[in-house]
């Protein structure tokens, strides 16, 4: 069975709409993707049923409210494969996911002498908190040689590791090049040596089924509005053995056991770091989006996105001077350039053209050095994108390179 993506397009009501008068094309899923009636009638129906506190009053409408952010926390855990609902933290995205274990795990574990392996291809939510952790504890910041393609692989994630490496923090998924990490390959390694494996998972949670057990990782982020959920919820997982050991790092509300006026104690995980009135309507949309997703089911989720990755490699391989940097993309992110037109001269003629596509560094400078390219365009597609949406980047990219390209 394939994706009914007209059908899936009804979810969706944004695509109804023009952007300067042209029919909306969104090819920047991968920054945040559009969301689905069935998470916006999830949040609303919390708002007008149940919008009340979580785990503080004793009515009905506020055990209703309970019962359904725990139950987002259950959809969670079980999308992931988590041993159980006690592993998932709910932050607000997953910059804040990673910041968490860096500060709490990081600044209290390591010292100078110790090592953190990381990469090149990170995103800076996953690579600025360890270089801050490393500052602040005199660890030392490490980087696992990338491919000439631009992959982390297990090969050369062992010519780095030493028995000095104590925290490998690295992409599941590339957020520019779209390339999958072998990350079950480096967590068995990793622990063998006794270093904890930090799994950046905000791209791959909505294109590949997560399995935590199966990769062994011991936390992982994601984000909430790339899964189809909204904007402002986010997940750290932790292998509960130690999660339950790390220090909060944020204090307030319902996250604590006993507060005396000279010490405390704190809550079990997860609650101990969700300090304060968390998100409750974001977590419900999140569990809505996940269920949304589920729902199509993996394997034509990922057929339809590579029958996009491939027909887009195709059409954008023959337009004369655009230049793929990730011609092997493992998922359905394409960074491309333009000869003689910047990306943002080129993203401003995709926006007249009503196209959505992203132009910058990404979020990652050092692999834009990498790359040696001050910025790149990606197009990013989704459940609900189709071959027309391509065909309209080819013809808005003909035309950009037709006005820009002449003024050199
Ligand atoms: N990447 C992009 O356009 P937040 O902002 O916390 O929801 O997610 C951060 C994040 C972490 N890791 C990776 C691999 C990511 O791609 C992102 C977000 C968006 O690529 C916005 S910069």
């Amino acid at each position: 069975m394939s994706l009914d993506v007209q059908k899936i397009r009804e979810d969706f009501e944004i695509l109804e709409h023009t952007m300067n008068e042209k029919p909306l094309v969104y090819l920047d899923s991968a920054a945040t993707a559009l969301k689905p009636k069935p998470v916006l009638e999830a949040m609303d129906k919390y708002h007008t049923t149940a919008s009340a506190n979580v785990h503080r009053g004793v009515y009905k409408i506020s055990n209703d409210a309970t019962k359904m952010y725990e139950g987002a926390r259950k959809t969670v855990a079980e999308f992931i494969n988590a041993a159980s609902k006690r592993e998932v933290v709910f932050t607000k995205g997953a910059t804040s996911a990673l910041n968490l274990v860096a500060m709490s795990y990081g600044l209290h574990n390591l010292k100078p002498g110790d090592e953190i392996l990381t990469t090149e291809l990170e995103h800076h939510s996953s690579f600025l908190p360890w270089q801050n952790v490393a500052k602040i504890t005199g660890a030392t910041l490490k980087f696992i040689p990338l491919t000439k393609e631009g992959r982390i692989t297990t090969e050369n994630f062992k010519s780095v590791l030493t028995a000095n490496t104590k925290v490998v923090a690295l992409t599941h998924v590339s957020n520019v090049m779209g390339y999958i990490s072998e990350v079950k390959e480096i967590c068995e390694l990793a622990h063998q040596k006794n270093a904890v494996v930090v799994v950046d998972a905000a791209q791959s949670a909505p294109h590949l089924e997560i399995d935590v057990q199966d990769l062994g990782c011991d936390f992982l982020a994601l984000t909430g509005h790339k899964v189809y959920g909204p904007t402002g919820i986010g997940v750290l997982y932790g292998k509960f053995a130690l999660l339950n050991t790390m220090k909060p790092v944020e204090f307030g509300g319902e996250m604590i056991d006993i507060v005396e006026k000279d010490d405390s104690t704190f809550k079990d995980a997860p609650f101990r770091f969700e300090a304060g009135t968390p998100p409750i309507a974001a977590a419900i949309g999140l569990a809505a989006g996940i269920d949304y997703l589920r729902g199509l089911g993996w394997d034509n989720v990922r057929q339809h996105e590579l029958e996009l990755r491939d027909y887009a490699i195709k059409k954008m391989s023959e337009v004369s001077g655009l230049k793929i940097f990730n011609q092997s993309a493992d998922i359905g992110i394409i960074s491309f350039n333009v000869d003689m037109v910047h990306p943002h001269d080129m993203a401003t003629v995709y926006d007249v053209n009503g196209i959505c596509v992203r132009a910058g560094h990404h979020c990652a400078q050092p692999l834009m050095k990498w790359l040696k390219q001050p910025a790149t365009l990606r197009a990013t597609f989704s459940i609900y994108n189709t071959k027309k949406d391509i065909d309209a980047l080819i013809c808005a990219t003909i035309e950009g390179k037709e006005t820009f390209g002449d003024v050199f």
